[in-house]
């Protein structure tokens, strides 16, 4: 298979599927397409009716979007979602709202790498988005736990949920904002989980700026 990706410094929708299929050990060949350069603009429409990355391309086809490639690759690979019946729908429940919402953390807080405690201002809606997306992985994890499942990740081991919410903990660690003890060993267990580590650090060693993606000063 092949997962066509964007800078790994910037490209939170491919950090997902590519951190999924790296922690799951799912092979794969990757094609990176640096994002907002002519190169993109020529080179996606090759692999994706969409114009976005992630893309990948299957034997049976090609999936245009995160959720649709962790879905796909889901079929094969049953344990990227949490077995138990209840913790496998908050998954999904997550892993929706991740996909659908979160609107002011997204544009407020742009995915960086590179970007270690920056200062950054940020409005109420962005506030509130960060105190939801606490609230909802508290309540991840006290389910995971209730149920015996004490490996960390939201819903016991690392499955999709996870992956979806893996660029969260990067803006969070990125830039200068509280949160709380829960959050925090939450955010210590991704940094070292070493699919994210391998992200972050080839994201890290790219030297291209995309302005719109700064954010912040140190
Ligand atoms: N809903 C899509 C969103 C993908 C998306 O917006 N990708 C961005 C990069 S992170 C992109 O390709 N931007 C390039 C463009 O829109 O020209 C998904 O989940 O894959």
């Amino acid at each position: 298979m092949q997962l066509v990706i964007g800078n790994q410094n910037y490209s939170s929708w491919s950090m997902r599927p590519w951190v999924a299929m790296t922690h799951f050990g799912v092979s794969f060949e990757t094609i990176k397409l640096e994002l907002d350069t002519p190169v993109f603009a020529a080179q996606i429409k090759q692999y994706s009716n969409a114009n976005t990355v992630p893309v990948l391309m299957t034997q049976n086809g090609t999936a245009t979007d995160s959720l649709s490639i962790l879905e796909t690759l889901a079929d094969g690979h049953p344990q990227m979602w949490p077995s138990n019946p209840k913790l496998k729908i908050m998954a999904r429940n997550a892993v929706a709202r991740m996909h659908s919402g979160f609107f002011a953390l997204r544009s407020e807080m742009p995915m960086n790498c590179r970007a270690i405690q920056r200062r950054l201002n940020i409005t109420p809606a962005c506030r509130n988005d960060i105190d939801q997306v606490e609230a909802l992985w508290a309540r991840c994890l006290a389910a995971a736990n209730q149920a015996g499942q004490t490996q960390g990740y939201l819903l016991g081991d690392f499955s999709i949920a996870d992956a979806f919410f893996a660029p969260v903990v990067v803006r969070l660690r990125g830039y200068k904002v509280t949160v709380n003890a829960t959050t925090q060993t939450y955010m210590d267990t991704m940094l070292t989980t070493p699919a994210v580590m391998a992200w972050i650090a080839a994201g890290v060693k790219e030297t291209s700026i995309l302005h719109q993606d700064e954010a912040g000063f140190d």
